[in-house]
């Protein structure tokens, strides 16, 4: 379809958009940096976890990925030539100890870091840090890994470095991003780094995310003039897979531990109290004083949407008794998450009426499809496309609803290491081929670059 027709289909603009919006893409650090052992890096759990047989789906790792620590520049200017004014990309705590803690960081990580920032700066992408993107120091691990409250510690100590480092440049903090995940596929479904599988220690690793990040808001705020800091959410919008009371229930239970967990804790109201009685002796330990710590206030809630999901009672499945069903005749992606941008709308609706966030930014959104390069040289990532405008589309309509977004990061800028599925999975804007480093825009990341310039 020629562009003109799509967009007129659309009929959404930038400056549908308040001016000050933030328009960004984001990535992570394992995922695009590659270079695992140069820069006086440190092991990590990920360079561990995809060491070792039939974890990851392509026998892959993130050792070279988009070889992004010698080609930021070149990334960079991809980012710019996008027509974003953000970008959001995350620290690799490997890089700055490589043991995980330290008397003195590794300055060639520091540094590496400096650059990037300043790159960012003089591209006019305004930098958002993630100090937390599932890359712990295999050290911390050896001797624990989150399960263990001194990895809290290490996590303040290396907090406290970063925002002293890049605080008089980078003014926007997110702690972690998704501890869901980092909690629940890395030490329950054992799917992620470091691919444990006890539900008790997934929750007391959930338990001693949320404290680091609530400990690490001051840390922040010292070190940074007009910091504004906040995590990023995994959020979904829930239904129950029938009208059966069993799986009301059980979405009511699915809900409390992939959505009210994080969000009753962070604005305040403690742990949800129907789930810690589900959780028994599964209950994380808790110190005095850490759901104060918890709640501290932050400056933004970041959410990072991508699918609702169908939940049924399941008796047979652990604690929870929870399953997520697969319901038929409904639109995927080829990772087979469903479809939805009504459940974006519905989903930040629910976390604005209920937790009254003053400004909410859409850290990540995107969509995985399997991309070939057409013989014209063009990724012709229609469906992508597709995606992406459908739930710009949703955007606007949270923002005429007065839900306070301010900011929408694309995930990803670039086709990258996606975790278990090795290079299976492509999010990127842009295409890559791993084979020779080459990048290019595909026809969604043509058409964000359209939109965000003004060119309809
Ligand atoms: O690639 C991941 C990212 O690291 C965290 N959020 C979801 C993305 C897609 O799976």
């Amino acid at each position: 379809m020629p562009k003109a027709n799509i967009n007129e289909q659309l009929n959404l603009r930038r400056t549908d958009f308040p001016a000050n919006f933030r328009w960004g893409s984001s990535t992570s650090s394992y995922q695009i940096e590659g270079a695992a052992q140069e820069g006086g890096r440190g092991e990590s759990i990920w360079d561990r976890f995809t060491s070792m047989p039939g974890k990851i789906r392509d026998a892959s790792s993130g050792a070279v990925a988009c070889d992004h620590y010698h080609r930021w520049p070149a990334d960079l200017d991809l980012a710019q030539s996008l027509g974003t004014n953000a970008y959001r990309f995350s620290i690799a705590w490997p890089r700055i100890f490589p043991n995980g803690r330290a008397a003195k960081p590794n300055a060639q990580g520091l540094d590496f870091y400096s650059r990037l920032v300043e790159g960012m700066l003089e591209r006019g992408l305004e930098p958002w840090a993630t100090l937390y993107h599932w890359d712990l120091p295999q050290a911390l691990q050896d001797q624990g890994g989150w399960a263990q409250r001194e990895t809290v510690d290490a996590f303040l100590a290396y907090t406290d470095v970063m925002t002293r480092h890049l605080g008089d440049r980078v003014k926007n903090w997110i702690t972690h991003n998704e501890p869901w995940c980092t909690a629940f596929i890395g030490n329950f479904e054992g799917h992620h780094a470091p691919g444990l599988k006890d539900f008790k220690v997934a929750m007391q690793v959930c338990h001693h995310l949320l404290v680091s990040h609530g400990l690490a808001i001051p840390v922040i705020r010292r070190n940074v003039p007009d910091a504004r800091v906040g995590a990023a959410l995994s959020l979904h919008p829930l239904r129950a897979a029938s009208d059966r009371a069993e799986d009301v229930a059980a979405t009511q239970r699915h809900d409390g531990l992939r959505n009210r967990w994080f969000l009753d804790a962070l604005y305040g109201r403690g742990y949800p109290q129907d789930i810690w009685a589900v959780l028994g002796s599964n209950a994380p330990q808790v110190a005095p004083n850490d759901m104060n710590v918890i709640a501290t206030p932050t400056d933004f809630l970041g959410v990072n949407y991508y699918f609702p999901e169908n939940v049924a009672d399941a008796p047979s499945q652990g604690v929870m008794q929870t399953r997520v069903v697969e319901l038929e005749n409904i639109e995927r992606t080829d990772f087979g998450w469903e479809v939805s941008p009504e459940g974006m709308v519905e989903l930040l609706a629910r976390v604005a009426r209920d937790y009254h966030p003053e400004h909410i930014f859409l850290t990540e959104n995107g969509s995985t499809y399997d991309d070939l390069v057409s013989p014209d040289g063009v990724v012709h990532d229609v469906k992508r496309r597709d995606y992406l405008q459908r739930h710009l589309k949703a955007l606007h309509q949270i923002l005429q609803l007065g839900i306070p977004v301010e900011g929408y990061f694309a995930w990803s800028l670039l086709d990258n290491f996606e975790w278990a599925e090795g290079y299976v999975r492509r999010f990127g804007l842009t295409h890559v081929d791993f084979q020779t480093q080459q990048r290019r825009l595909k026809a969604s990341g043509l058409w964000y670059q359209a939109f965000l310039r003004g060119e309809f």
